[in-house]
């Protein structure tokens, strides 16, 4: 085993293990079933004088082997697959390869600070890029050890920080996969980590806590306006950034929460607007785009119940964290504390100090184009975690970079899913296969014009769509069954 340049090889260990039903560790977990034999070579490497051990492991099918390479990225503060990614990607005949980074489950952020009460630089540039380039070498190496050849193809999938790696490798490590498939990435960290803390500086300063069921009745109200912008009314919006949906219209309205009638007022639909608006400076400038309208607001808006009866925001923990321990580094900051002109302040700190480290906002892929390398990405419209438009925006910087949209569609393709959560397309009924259509472009040179995807509008319903590669959008037809992706087309947005 040679080592990744800048490390030194620890140990390398090798197991058989047997397949069957795996159940993936941590808090995300997840099982998969009808899991083939496969040897398991973990090995462990280290910076010297970094005082690091990250572990790299790749799962190898005993038989049946379809000659790929697979790297999978991690989630959250996680920078590895927790073995459910590494163990559909070995029932789908790849080798499988992920990395820990030297570090642990998804909100373990112990390893944020050193005893000295200072940022482990070493650690958080592992998380930013270094692990997962590593982790590529190793993995192509113990391939070629182990079935005496190379693998015909290598590709990255991942989505969150999984889908932030996919592009750190593309703007860092151009030549290390043939494609990538980077989902709801996490691209532009140090600006949108600060940015989803937003929701929570808006109720606070505001002293405005709406209820969930409250925050419910503004999105569903939204998107019950915005429906039909896309010709249709089948409840889905499939062009949210044309959804203007004044949150001041349900001012006045009565809803029912928990059996307690409640009435929306001024002050709920100022913060629900702020929230939908994004943050800004004390002056009005816009620092970052706001919770996408359509998604679930209580995401970031969450608020709890204090044993003495008053309610209180409850931040999302990612964003708090990044605040808490890598620009206060004090685990004990108090979030609720943060008045607007110290949100800009903080904001601006982060894109400081750690903009170069771990935005992975470069637009420059030209490296990566020359390479041949593809990427591929889908973002849903409803995630209430990764503000949409952030993906959106870092495309047309890259078009702006190289010239044309046309280029770029070239070698990177991104599709919006709408009505979308989080990585989730709607959890477990959704499903586009993006690696499918990425091998193909890989493969057999078939850029993907349209993703087919299965969506669950917000009625319930299961319905089937040709997702559009941006800038384009769905448009109805005028005719057909609605749940059919046939009814619809992919059209310029100036045709609207
Ligand atoms: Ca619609």
């Amino acid at each position: 085993m040679k080592a990744p340049a800048g490390t030194e090889v620890e140990s390398v260990t090798a197991v058989r293990r047997p397949g069957g039903t795996i159940t993936g560790t941590g808090i995300l977990q997840g099982t998969v079933a009808g899991v083939p034999a496969f040897c398991e070579v973990t090995v462990t490497l280290t910076h010297p004088g970094d005082n690091d051990h990250a572990k790299v492991q790749t799962w190898l099918p005993v038989s049946g082997w379809n000659g790929r390479f697979q790297a999978l990225g991690g989630a959250a503060y996680g920078a590895g697959d927790n073995g459910a990614g590494l163990a559909t990607a070995v029932k789908s005949g790849y080798v499988a390869t992920t990395t820990d980074a030297g570090l642990g489950d998804v909100l373990d952020t112990s390893w944020a600070l050193d005893s000295k009460g200072q940022i482990n630089t070493a650690l958080l540039e592992n998380l930013a890029s270094r692990s997962q380039h590593e982790a590529a070498v190793v993995g192509k190496q113990v391939v070629a050890s182990a079935y005496a050849k190379r693998a015909s193809y290598s590709y990255f999938t991942g989505c969150s920080t999984g889908g932030r790696q996919g592009y750190a490798e593309a703007q860092r490590y151009p030549g290390d996969f043939d494609g990538i498939l980077a989902d709801a990435p996490a691209i532009n960290w140090a600006k949108y980590e600060v940015a989803t803390l937003w929701p929570q500086v808006v109720m606070n300063n505001e002293k405005t806590y709406p209820t969930g069921c409250e925050l419910d009745a503004f999105t569903d109200a939204a998107v019950k306006a915005c429906d039909s912008l896309d010709g249709v009314k089948d409840g889905l919006v499939n062009d949210a950034s044309r959804c203007d949906f004044d949150p001041r219209r349900l001012i006045g309205t009565k809803v029912v929460c928990d059996g307690k009638e409640l009435t929306i007022t001024a002050a709920d639909a100022a913060v629900v607007r702020k929230i939908w608006d994004g943050p800004r400076t004390a002056s009005g400038k816009k620092l970052w785009s706001g919770v996408p309208v359509g998604a679930d607001l209580k995401g970031l808006a969450g608020t709890e119940v204090a044993p003495d009866g008053t309610v209180k925001g409850k931040p999302f923990q990612v964003p708090a964290l990044w605040v808490q321990l890598w620009l206060k580094k004090d685990p004990s900051f108090d979030i609720s504390t943060i008045t607007y002109s110290q949100f800009t302040q903080l904001f601006k700190q982060s894109e400081a100090e750690y903009g170069k480290v771990i935005g992975t906002d470069d637009p420059d892929l030209s490296a990566f184009r020359k390479s041949g390398g593809k990427l591929l990405t889908w973002h849903g419209q409803a995630d209430k975690f990764i503000p949409t438009q952030g993906t959106v925006e870092y495309r047309e910087r890259v078009e702006r970079e190289l010239g044309s949209s046309k280029k770029v569609d070239d070698f990177y393709r991104v599709f919006l899913a709408p009505g979308t959560n989080h990585c989730g397309l709607n959890g477990t009924d959704g499903s586009a296969d993006g690696l499918a259509a990425l091998t193909a472009w890989v493969e057999h040179g078939k850029a993907p014009k349209t993703l087919p995807a299965t969506l669950i509008n917000v009625d319930g319903q299961q319905v089937d769509r040709n997702l559009c590669s941006y800038p384009q959008v769905s448009r109805y037809k005028g005719y057909g069954d609605p749940a059919l992706a046939s009814s619809f087309r992919c059209v310029s947005p100036t045709r609207h």
